[in-house]
């Protein structure tokens, strides 16, 4: 069974809101392993890494900004296939048009068109799960 590991954000939108727990309790109800959560308030210099390939596109500013506007929750999430699965139960991006059913297409909501508002960050390939891990839990 390969179980993987994945890094979670629930992002400035997902906290303020109060969000957290209904997320943490979908994550739960699924079936994966916390093995490390904490409140965070990352700099600039850890988002720029974090997002590194995003850098020159249009909303990469706006983006940093929105990420910067308050704590998020980072959580190392472990389960067998965790990366694919736990980017289906977040929805896909612009939460306007996710799925219901998903984190972002039940929770997501259009806030004036700010599609980076979408509750949630969650690693997309191993390769980014082991680089973006590092940046969070080091
Ligand atoms: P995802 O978070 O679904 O992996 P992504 O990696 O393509 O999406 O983009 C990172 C974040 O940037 C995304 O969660 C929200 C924001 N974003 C992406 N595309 C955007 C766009 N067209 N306009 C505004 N924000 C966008
Ligand atoms: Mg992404």
């Amino acid at each position: 069974m390969p179980i993987e590991e994945t890094l979670v954000l629930v992002k400035p939108d997902g906290v303020a809101r109060g969000l957290t727990g209904a997320i943490l309790a979908r994550i739960e109800a699924k079936g994966y392993a916390l093995v490390d959560i904490r409140l965070v308030e990352p700099d600039r210099e850890t988002l720029e890494r974090h997002y590194a390939e995003h850098e020159g596109k249009p909303f990469y500013e706006p983006l940093l900004e929105f990420m910067m506007s308050g704590p998020s929750v980072a959580i190392r999430l472990a389960g067998n296939r965790v990366i694919e699965g736990f980017r289906s139960l977040a929805g896909t991006t612009d939460p306007t048009t996710a799925a219901p059913g998903t984190v972002r297409g039940d929770f997501g909501r259009d806030w004036g068109l700010k599609v980076q508002q979408n509750l949630v960050h969650g690693s997309d390939s191993p390769e980014s799960a082991a680089r973006e891990l590092g940046i969070w839990f080091g």
